[in-house]
């Protein structure tokens, strides 16, 4: 397939790599601030991990194919939201919405979009939280606010996640389609795990 140069081009300039750069290390400066915040007042570890990627061209172009949308650098800046991208994950359900209340009240950062799949799950049985946020990069003498994608979930949730993103590329297999609907299942499981652990940890809590 012919690559489009503009947005290779667009991709592997340094000014979008140091900028996507920065706004990574500046969330993930703010989310381990929270945690620290949130470690005090409640004793335990909030976040056990962080993740982040700058989406590949490969990854861009096949979600403009699905969203059929034209392959150009303005619809990507427009219309692609997980260009930049970290992940959090927590033990709790509760704390990923307690870090979402915090997020909401930071002066400088911007919540674009809130979008609950834990609440209300994908089809597939993808559940997690996603934020679309903007937080300011201050430039060579330039402000910009930069877009960027928080995804928040649950150690049960990302696992699940992590065997459905394998599939993805599978689907045609049918063992693969097999698995799959196995996997759907087990969503509403962890589903009902993340729910009675956190009873758990309440009523631990409350002793
Ligand atoms: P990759 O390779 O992970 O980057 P928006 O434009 O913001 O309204 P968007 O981005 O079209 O919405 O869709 P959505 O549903 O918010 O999904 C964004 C990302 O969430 C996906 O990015 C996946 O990372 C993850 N995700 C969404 N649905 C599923 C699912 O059913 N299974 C798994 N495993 N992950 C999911 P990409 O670009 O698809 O992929």
């Amino acid at each position: 397939m012919k690559k489009n140069i503009l947005l290779q081009e667009y991709l592997q300039n340094e000014d979008f790599i140091v900028k996507s750069e920065c706004a990574i290390s500046m969330l993930k400066t703010k989310l381990q601030i929270i945690d620290a915040d949130l470690g005090m007042r409640y004793h335990r570890k909030v976040i056990h991990s962080k993740t982040s990627r700058i989406k590949s061209y490969d990854s861009i172009v096949a979600k403009l194919e699905r969203k059929e949308l034209p392959e150009n650098v303005e619809t990507v800046k427009e219309k692609i939201n997980d260009l930049i991208g970290v992940r959090a994950v927590c033990t709790y359900t509760d704390d990923l919405y307690e870090m979402v209340k915090m997020l909401y009240a930071q002066k400088d950062v911007k919540v674009i979009k809130e979008k609950d799949y834990i609440k209300n799950p994908k089809k597939s049985g993808y559940r997690s939280l996603h934020l679309i946020l903007e937080i300011p990069i201050c430039f060579q003498e330039d402000t910009q606010w930069v877009k960027i994608e928080l995804q928040l979930r649950t150690a049960a949730m990302d696992y699940w996640a992590g065997l459905d993103y394998q599939l993805q590329y599978k689907k045609e297999n049918k063992e693969a389609r097999r698995i799959s609907e196995e996997l759907k299942e087990y969503a509403n499981a962890i589903e009902e795990i993340d729910r009675k652990v956190l009873e758990l940890r309440k009523r631990i809590e409350a002793i």
